[in-house]
């Protein structure tokens, strides 16, 4: 395998190169002493497995040494490999940023997290991290965010930042990272580094040959830039020596499990492989025999991910911004008992094995969390050297950034018939109309989806994003269209490839600018409502880091009638509950649309304390992402004044549309595109029945979130706490009945009945798949105005029903 040419090694003192060497042992040791103490010396009464990972954390030991103590810089950003979190903790505490307290509660309650945690952490993690491959591609859209943000003139007054991702070898497996790759290559991605930490070993095995090999064509193929940390120094000074070549391409030969097994094993084993396959060949034979079993076991073991100066020798000389793969091999439990065992994922250091260690680093017993014991370098001379460490030099790593006004009201033209979809579409279009600080902060992103779902207006007024600018050659030609595609560095949609992982991501990014960048975007994502379940596991990523943006899916349910088929979404009101940090809405009028937009572009931005509202007991002052399920299905829309009441209860989850009277007997409860199915069941139930009532429910999610903090209030003592939902039902007789629908599945609102003890036929959409007209579909599924009768009159038995409709 040729090797990358290098120019020397420039910048690295041997002073350096000793006090990170002594810093490396440190890292190591309080990473496996951290999982340690969590696992064997703290009270787990529980029974459960703490876990950590010592052998994983071992195997980056070098690496993160070398760009936390040297390499990076404060306006850096980095995604640490998941179980590499230890390390990075252990970092903190030598560079003052983190405590023993939380190293010694190391995935303990409120201690250091098991994997980097941007809202759970307090050493100031950049990215989160956890389910493999997200935070890998964060890093690819932070710097496309970085780039945006530049581009349209803000945080002009700092260093570019590079983004750097620490990557498990296996970790490349996930499809999202190549997902990522390919948008990074359209969108000209710089400033960008991938670590891979290749290590060859898995959770469960070895990983198969020559992925080495498939890697670089691969980042080759993306614009990439491919340096391969093959062979530390020790090896590429025996390589010279005699008989150095044989050994060389003995250890490219030599297939990844065997490595391994003979890293595991030791130097008197590497001694008799190396003999018996290429002992008998003079030089080499001499080349072995003269080193002993722990120089042989050394030098075997010194891969290029492993040796400071190699590594430093990378990163220092990557000084383009082309993005870059760093290939560096290393060895998994590097340094520990367990390095190279397969099995070794989990694999927890003994007592026995521990306390080994321990004297093999010099640590004292009741020293073990001491920052300099058993280094041989002064203390003086180490934590002068940690006071001028780069990356801790600048201000907080947390930025902010100051609040963008939201106009009190989003202007819309509302057409006598009109779908959620196209308000809005036309809501954002009003906004793009004018120049406000409000709108220059609006980026929206759609992966393919941008004119289908109603983009296209908003588009056409504010460009599409690029830093080289693009003339839409259909323009240009003179060919009408609707739509112009024109791209410019002053653009502000971001155009994706279809990935939802993607555009979860990229939101991910987006919408975390104000603490990265310093400065405050609005991101609003579309997408079609089914396809959130692609890129779930992302979106939920995004969420957990608090990124902030709105999120528009449409088209939604079967409501998509004739497009249906696989494109229907059921479970999607369910993530809406279930999903933290989003709040939810199915607003069915655009004027409520109006009014969820304008207060979610506040919410949005909102970084406050936890304690809930009095008023409808949910925590709306610490903000969080919004999800918007939309529809293309016209319907007709009311024409009534938005009060200040009706504005707040939208935004609260419900209102009646027509309240129940005293002798209600029964209510339905409706959500989103079925409104006009619900109107109509009222409105002939209401022949026969006395004082039906409506409620519209503008987001379940709400409702309930708010049902259930007030219940903790209350159990808690605070027993005046109600929320909106327990006032809305407070005066409907026990004895109604509640017949709840929406074009989703029924769960989402069949927990109504338990508010106040009504009896409750919650109705929605359980199975998909057919095609066909909306009434063919409402019916089939069973949420149109029959259905809905039907329900009411098998829970609260009426008159005859006299007002079905025929069933065909
Ligand atoms: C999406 C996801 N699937 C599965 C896991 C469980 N998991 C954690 S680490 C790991 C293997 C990682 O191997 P590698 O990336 O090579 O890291 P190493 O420990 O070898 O450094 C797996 C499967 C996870 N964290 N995330
Ligand atoms: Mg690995």
């Amino acid at each position: 395998m040729p090797m990358p040419k290098r120019t020397p090694l420039k910048s690295t003192t041997p002073e350096t190169l000793q006090v990170l060497a002594a810093l490396e042992r440190k890292v190591l040791w309080l990473a496996s002493w951290m999982i340690h103490n969590a696992n064997h010396l703290r009270d787990n009464a529980d029974g459960l497995k703490v876990g950590g990972h010592q052998a994983s954390s071992a195997s980056l030991a070098t690496i993160m040494t070398a760009l936390y103590f040297d390499v990076l810089r404060p306006h850096d950003r980095v995604a640490v490999k998941p179980h590499a979190s230890p390390n990075f903790h252990a970092i903190q505490y030598l560079l003052g940023k983190q405590t023993r307290e939380r190293l010694e509660a190391f995935r303990g309650y409120k201690g250091a997290q098991s994997y980097p945690s941007r809202t759970k952490d307090a050493d100031d993690v950049d990215f989160s991290t956890g389910s493999v491959g997200l935070g890998v591609a964060q890093t690819l859209f932070s710097s496309l965010t970085q780039d945006y943000v530049r581009a349209h003139g803000w945080d002009l007054d700092r260093p570019k930042g590079r983004m750097v991702a620490l990557v498990g070898d296996a970790e490349l497996d996930e499809g999202n990272i190549f997902e990522a790759l390919l948008e990074g290559w359209k969108q000209g991605l710089r400033n960008c580094w991938w670590i891979i930490d290749y290590n060859r070993q898995s959770l469960d095995a070895v990983v198969r040959e020559g992925l080495w090999a498939r890697y670089e064509q691969l980042f080759n193929n993306f614009g990439w830039k491919v340096v391969i940390l093959k062979y530390g120094s020790l090896q590429e000074a025996a390589f010279k020596e005699p008989g150095g070549e044989t050994l060389r391409k003995w250890i490219d030969n030599c297939p990844n499990q065997l490595y391994s097994a003979l890293v595991f094993a030791g130097g008197a084993a590497w001694r008799k492989r190396l003999n018996d396959e290429i002992g008998d060949q003079g030089d080499v034979s001499r080349l072995i025999e003269k080193r002993s079993d722990t120089e042989l076991a050394a030098l075997m073991n010194n891969l290029g991910g492993h040796d400071m100066p190699t590594v430093l020798d990378a990163f220092h000389n990557a000084d383009s911004e082309q993005p870059t793969c760093f290939i560096c091999y290393t060895v998994k439990g590097f340094g520990l008992p367990f390095a190279g065992h397969k099995d070794n994922h989990a694999g927890l250091m003994t007592p026995q094995q521990m306390d080994t260690y321990r004297q093999a680093m010099g640590v004292r017993p009741g020293h073990e969390w001491d920052k300099f014991e058993g280094l041989n370098l002064p203390a003086e001379r180490l934590q002068s050297f940690l006071d001028r460490v780069p990356f801790a030099a600048g201000g907080p790593r947390r930025l902010s950034a100051p609040t963008i006004d939201v106009p009190d009201e989003l202007p819309v033209t509302i057409q006598p018939v009109m779908s959620t979809q196209t308000g809005f579409g036309a809501i954002l279009n009003e906004i793009g109309r004018n120049d406000s600080d409000f709108a220059r902060h609006i980026v929206t992103t759609s992966p393919d989806v941008t004119v289908s779902t109603n983009l296209g207006p908003w588009v056409n007024r504010r460009g599409l994003f690029a830093r080289q600018a693009m003339a839409d050659t259909f323009k240009s030609e003179r060919i009408p269209s609707t739509f112009t595609w024109e791209f410019s560095p002053k653009g502000q949609h971001i155009e994706l490839g279809i990935a939802e992982m993607n555009l979860f991501i990229l939101l991910s990014a987006l919408g975390l600018s104000h603490s990265i960048n310093g400065e405050r975007l609005l991101p609003i994502g579309t997408l079609y409502d089914p396809f959130i379940a692609r890129g779930l596991d992302a979106l939920n990523y995004a969420c957990y880091q608090d990124a902030r943006f709105i999120l528009a899916a449409t088209p939604s349910g079967i409501t998509l009638a004739g497009e249906g088929g696989a494109h229907q979404s059921i479970a999607e009101p369910l993530i809406g509950i279930a999903q933290d940090g989003l709040a939810s809405f199915e607003p069915a009028y655009v004027d409520e649309l109006a009014v969820i937009m304008g207060w979610a572009f506040s919410y949005i931005q909102k970084n406050g304390d936890l304690s809930s509202s009095e008023t409808n007991w949910l925590r709306d002052e610490t903000g969080g992402s919004v999800y918007l399920r939309l529809s293309t299905r016209p319907i007709e829309q009311m024409k009534r004044p938005i009060t200040p009441e009706l504005r707040q209860q939208i935004v609260d989850g419900a209102y009646w549309q027509r309240k129940p009277g005293p002798n209600c007997q029964v209510l339905v409860a409706y959500t989103g595109a079925v409104a006009p199915e619900a109107i109509e069941a009222v409105g002939l139930m209401a022949e026969d029945r006395r004082d039906v009532g409506l409620l519209a429910v503008t987001s379940a999610d709400r409702l309930n979130a708010g049902w259930a903090a007030a219940q903790r209030a209350r159990e808690r003592g605070l027993v005046r706490a109600r929320s909106h939902i327990e006032r809305l039902l407070a005066d409907v007789p026990s004895h109604s009945g509640i017949v709840t629908v929406l074009d989703g599945h029924p769960a989402t609102l069949a927990w109504l009945g338990a508010v106040a003890g009504h009896r409750t036929r919650a109705l929605g959409v359980e199975h998909f798949g057919q095609t066909g007209s909306l009434a063919e579909l409402y019916r089939h599924y069973g949420i149109d105005a029959n259905a809905i009768i039907a329900a009411a009159q098998t829970i609260v038995p009426g008159r005859p029903i006299r007002h079905l409709k025929a069933l065909p």
